[in-house]
């Protein structure tokens, strides 16, 4: 029986979806960017699910693309990889970026080329202890794609996004923590857990406001201060409107818990 490239398993009022080739340290082919943005899309649509939580099975969490599917004769015709990000990889960054619901990475072991960087373009990344973060492209003459470009400068400032890049160097965990290209850094025994136990909270959060904010800081990144704060005022009008809202303001004042749901 043929192993599915992706698992997907609801639990808690959260999906959790886990890339699964591991004997390949869960490199992207084309199954597995199948079966990865349907899960997204169902995780989307579902408005039981209130957070989502991408992992990998295995040693690592994903070793970038498939290079067994990218071998060519010296004198054949090089393929087209600007066909294959703009049909796989940026539709699923794009898709992680827009979904209106927190995406947590629990980066569980070696996240390499687009690995890395899908990895970084979800909402909070946590790394177990033994994790690496390469931008390997340079070591195979590309350069690095899934948003890597835009991601690592804003998060570690040029100077180290460009030697990270150019060199290929692997960022550990504790240094991606320390340099805040991360949330959090775990013991790989921890690294579960502490991705579960979040991901709960989250489920329990106001997912409509949650999901805005993720916008606002996103626009964030190309907007002026003007054009923010215009974005703000139209995103506090949509949040204000939503029930949870209503019962954020209404447990505060009867001193209770809220009990949000979504709406
Ligand atoms: O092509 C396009 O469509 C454009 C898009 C490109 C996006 C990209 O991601 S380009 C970058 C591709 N990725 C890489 O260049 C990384 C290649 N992998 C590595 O450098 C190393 O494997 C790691 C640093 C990630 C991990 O090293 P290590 O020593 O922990 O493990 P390993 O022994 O190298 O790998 C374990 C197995 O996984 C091994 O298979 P084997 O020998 O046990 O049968 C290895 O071949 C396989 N593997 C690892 N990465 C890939 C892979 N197989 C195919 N493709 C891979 N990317």
């Amino acid at each position: 029986m043929e192993t599915e490239p992706v698992t997907y398993e609801v639990t808690d009022g959260y999906a959790v979806i886990t890339l699964n080739r591991p004997d390949k340290l869960n490199a992207f082919n084309e199954a597995m960017h199948g079966a990865l943005i349907q899960a997204l899309e169902r995780a989307e649509q579902d408005a039981a699910v209130r957070a989502l939580l991408l992992t990998g099975s295995g040693r690592g969490f994903c070793a970038g693309q498939d290079l067994s599917d990218r071998s060519f004769p010296t004198d054949g015709e090089a393929p087209d990889l600007g066909a294959t990000l703009e049909r796989l990889y940026n539709p699923l960054v794009r898709r992680l970026r827009a979904l209106p619901k927190p995406v947590l990475c629990a980066v569980n072991g070696v996240a390499a080329g687009a690995g890395a960087n899908v990895a970084l373009a979800c909402d909070i990344v946590l790394a177990a202890r033994s994790a690496r973060f390469i931008q390997a492209f340079c070591k195979i003459g590309l350069v690095p794609d899934s948003g890597g470009t835009y991601s690592l400068p804003r998060l570690v400032g040029e100077a180290r996004a460009k030697a990270l890049a150019l060199l290929g160097t692997p960022v550990s965990a504790e240094q991606a923590e320390a340099w805040g290209m991360i949330w959090q850094v775990h013991d790989d025994a921890d690294l579960m857990p502490e991705a579960q136990k979040l991901c709960a909270h989250l489920a329990t959060q106001p997912t409509r406001a949650l999901g805005l904010i993720k916008r606002a800081i996103q626009e964030s990144a190309t907007n002026d201060m003007d054009a923010q704060l215009d974005l703000e005022r139209d995103l506090q009008r949509e949040a204000a409107r939503s029930p949870d809202y209503r019962e954020g303001v209404a447990a505060f004042l009867e001193k209770r818990p809220p009990r949000f749901t979504g709406a």
